[in-house]
């Protein structure tokens, strides 16, 4: 692995083809070698406004991911962003998935470090099961970019969707269809710094709307989470005929307290408000009968490729703000429905907002 952060000016690189990752035990996907006939001349490429370092021009960079999951839609679409910006930067990403098991993650991230890596992105993960290999990277001058985790150091740079908007957009969106007054399930695993940044959200609005009442809590996060969560959420509907609403900031939640509903056949009565959005997501949300109205969310696609931009720009030297954050927006049901709205790629065009090119802009690169 080469440990290259010196910057030098070369011309444009040609785009390379990496092959596809895989998940589980980690794996590298190399970039294809430069075209010999690339152009040595000292330009950026079109629409860039600086020139390409000699590393990433050169193939040099790798970069690992590190992951504690990977299964779902967001994780899925989070990591074909990645692995696109990762191949639009001639950068090599050296892909690792816990699979939900912390200490697997934690050796994963220990090994990233001990193969010098240029950079390493931690996805997801426990503070007490990633801090201790990410302050070794830090004190081996390695940049670290920490998405959805508590790096626990200020060097690290700390991404994030904005959680507290999320919740606070689905919980408008849930204030407006009940009045303000009803019963609600709350859909929560505690620990994933997402959704104890939403729980953030969720404490305060129950306390500023003493209306909503929640009744139960639920929540599971494993490789099957939207099934679990359905055979919870069926037996607490059926224990708390009273309730209105799902509070379910986490599209397997969503998924899982739709499908009770659908299965208990109170759609017309129960509605959920999520979080997270992805073509499997907007099918879900549209098909007749469904109980899912809003979801408050980024692209997660995008934000895979805000971190590894994040990191490529630290291995090139540039600075990085230490706390970057992708904004969500609202969706709605009636949105995608009226729009005809079926996948991620629509909804991106249709909602501009959910594109954020200048977060961790690559200079060298077009936009
Ligand atoms: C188990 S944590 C799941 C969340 O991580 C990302 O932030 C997604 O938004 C998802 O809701």
């Amino acid at each position: 692995m080469i440990h290259a952060r010196v910057l030098g000016a070369v011309g444009v690189f040609a785009a390379l083809a990496l092959a596809g990752c895989s998940q589980g035990t980690p794996t590298t996907a190399a970039p294809a070698p430069a075209s010999p006939s690339a152009p040595a001349a000292a330009t950026p490429s079109i629409g860039a406004t600086a020139e390409v370092p000699a590393e990433f021009a050169a193939g040099d960079v790798h970069i690992a991911l590190v992951r504690q999951l990977s299964s779902g839609d967001y994780f899925e679409q989070w990591l074909a962003g990645a692995q696109a910006e990762a191949k639009a930067l001639n950068v090599t990403l050296d892909l690792s998935s816990g699979d939900g098991n912390n200490d697997k993650q934690a050796l994963n991230l220990e090994q990233a470090v001990n193969q010098k890596a240029d950079a390493i992105i931690v996805d997801h993960g426990f503070a007490q099961t990633v801090q201790p290999a990410i302050k070794k990277a830090v004190d081996a001058d390695i940049p670290v970019v920490a998405f959805d985790v508590d790096p626990g150091t200020p060097e690290a740079v700390a991404l994030s969707q904005d959680d507290h908007l999320i919740a606070d957009q689905a919980l408008g969106a849930l204030k407006a269809d009940t009045g303000g007054t009803g019963e609600v399930l709350y859909v929560y695993v505690a620990g994933f710094a997402p959704l104890d940044r939403r729980n953030e959200t969720w404490t305060s609005f129950k306390k500023d709307n003493p209306g909503i009442k929640q009744v139960a809590q639920i929540g599971v996060v494993n490789s099957s989470t939207a099934s679990a969560v359905a055979d919870q959420a069926k037996a607490a509907l059926q224990a708390n005929p009273g309730i209105t609403a799902v509070f379910a900031p986490y599209d397997e939640f969503a998924k899982g307290a739709s499908l009770a509903i659908k299965e208990l056949g109170l759609q017309d009565k129960v509605k959920v408000y999520g979080a997270d959005i992805s073509t499997a997501d907007i099918a879900v949300m549209t098909e007749p009968g469904s109980p899912w109205v809003a979801t408050s969310a980024a692209d997660p696609s995008n934000v895979g490729r805000v971190a590894v931009r994040a990191a490529a720009l630290l291995v090139a030297g540039h600075p990085v703000d230490k706390a970057l954050k992708v904004p969500p927006a609202l969706i709605t049901q009636k949105q995608l429905r009226d729009g005809g709205i079926t996948g991620i790629e629509q909804l991106v065009e249709a909602v501009p907002a959910l594109q954020t090119p200048d977060v961790a802009r690559v200079p060298w690169a077009a936009r």
